[in-house]
């Protein structure tokens, strides 16, 4: 057993760290502050390789490492959990299953600009009365000659706008509940698609979230991800993977914060001494440590599982459910220890505990991953 990463690895961290830190950092309470996503961020991703990771190079992609693609997650969320969800949802949610399911041209039309960052990808399947329940969808798509006509809208979409290329779901046999789901291939631009309401969030205010509504959208045939019916599992399977970069999210988040309440806490003087010295603000740190070190092992196990093949889904479940609880109670412990100051603005903690908050939610809510985790414990 190997605790350990491979050299090139290390240099993938250490390059990721670098950019993070010189090019991501300036900037990222203002972009939280003016809710603004930044495309130049997100096109540097793309020149910097780093969402070809786990690609093959036949595919616009360095080498399928799917472990180095998780570390670059970490280090762009210790400094920007934003700019990281943006790179994920387009990785994880759009490419991944292009890869997994797609044509060998549906791979080299619209696999290989997201793998180069040249395009940036969406996932669509959330809508306003299905959330949990995915396979509730009401988004219809009618086949009619060489098109598929799709209407219907879906909410909550991160990248929603500014992505090029969307894997979108829709019902093709409402008859058949799950086996009725079908997934497709839109291009930003095709006549009916457009965009409605830009959420305004609590959390992750500079990741761009937008509403995709489709009204007699015509989809070309070709544009079929899969099979007709095929939708859900694909779904479910692209789902699993992104688990995992949630989970590589709040290990970004929960580092961050714990790094924040360490300086903290040693240059704080209260009653003659540093916070630090008194056991129950160290203890809180020796905590939050223990707590990330558990989120980063069940994350990289997920991770390793995924990169060799092997079933993964309720391992990545796992590691989302951790890593995001612990996420959520290290930004608010980091908040207490900061006390007035950690509530206001002006420190980065506040930004972190918000930000923590989603990586609970998205991609399937915590109660979800312990039906998954139960689904399979049971099983
Ligand atoms: N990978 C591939 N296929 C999967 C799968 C997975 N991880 N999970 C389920 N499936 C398949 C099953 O194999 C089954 O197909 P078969 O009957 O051919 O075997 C089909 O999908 C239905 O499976 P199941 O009955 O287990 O699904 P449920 O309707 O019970 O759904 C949950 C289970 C709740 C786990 C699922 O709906 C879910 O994950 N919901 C959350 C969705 C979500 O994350 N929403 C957020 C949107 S993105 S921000």
């Amino acid at each position: 057993m190997v605790f350990e990463f491979t050299d090139q690895q290390k240099m993938i961290q250490k390059m990721v760290r670098e950019f993070a830190e010189k090019e991501i950092a300036p900037g990222v309470s203002e972009r939280d502050e003016r809710e603004e996503f930044s495309r130049v961020i997100s096109d540097r991703i793309g020149e910097l390789g780093l969402t070809g990771l786990c690609f093959p190079e036949a595919y616009g992609g360095s080498d399928g490492d799917y472990i180095s693609y998780i570390i670059a997650n970490e280090e762009l969320a210790k400094v920007d959990d934003c700019v990281q969800a943006g790179c994920a949802a387009s990785i994880s949610l759009c490419a991944m299953p292009i890869f997994q399911f797609g044509t060998e041209e549906q791979k080299q039309r619209f696999l290989v600009p997201l793998a180069e960052g040249v395009k940036l990808g969406a996932f669509g399947l959330t809508e306003p009365n299905a959330g949990s329940d995915a396979a509730s969808q009401l988004t219809t798509a009618v086949a009619d000659g060489d098109y598929y006509v799709l209407n219907g809208n879906k909410i909550f979409i991160t990248n929603g706008g500014e992505a090029e290329t969307y894997v979108v779901f829709a019902m093709t046999d409402k008859t058949k509940g799950v086996k009725g789901i079908t997934a497709f291939i839109l291009e930003k631009g095709m006549p009916g698609f457009t965009f409605g309401k830009t959420e305004h969030k609590m959390g992750i205010r500079s990741s761009q979230t937008q509403e995709l509504i489709f009204q007699n959208v015509k989809v070309p045939k070709e544009n079929l991800l899969g099979k007709e019916g095929e939708g859900f599992k694909i779904a479910m399977s692209a789902l699993d993977g992104g688990r995992i970069t949630v989970a590589a999210q709040a290990l970004g988040i929960a580092q961050a914060a714990l790094h924040q309440a360490i300086k903290y806490s040693k240059e704080r003087v209260q009653f003659g001494k540093p916070i630090s010295a008194n056991q129950a603000v160290a203890f809180m740190l020796a905590d939050m440590a223990t707590e990330i070190d558990a989120a980063r092992l069940l994350t990289y196990r997920a991770a390793y599982l995924k990169q060799k093949g092997q079933p993964f889904s309720k391992e990545a479940a796992m590691a989302k459910l951790f890593a995001s609880d612990a996420a959520m109670k290290i930004t608010t412990d980091a908040v207490q220890i900061f006390g007035g100051y950690g509530f206001s603005r002006e420190y980065p903690v506040e930004r972190l505990m918000r930000n923590a908050k989603i990586t609970q939610i998205y991609e399937g809510a915590n109660q979800v991953q312990r039906m998954v985790i139960a689904g399979a414990v049971l099983r």
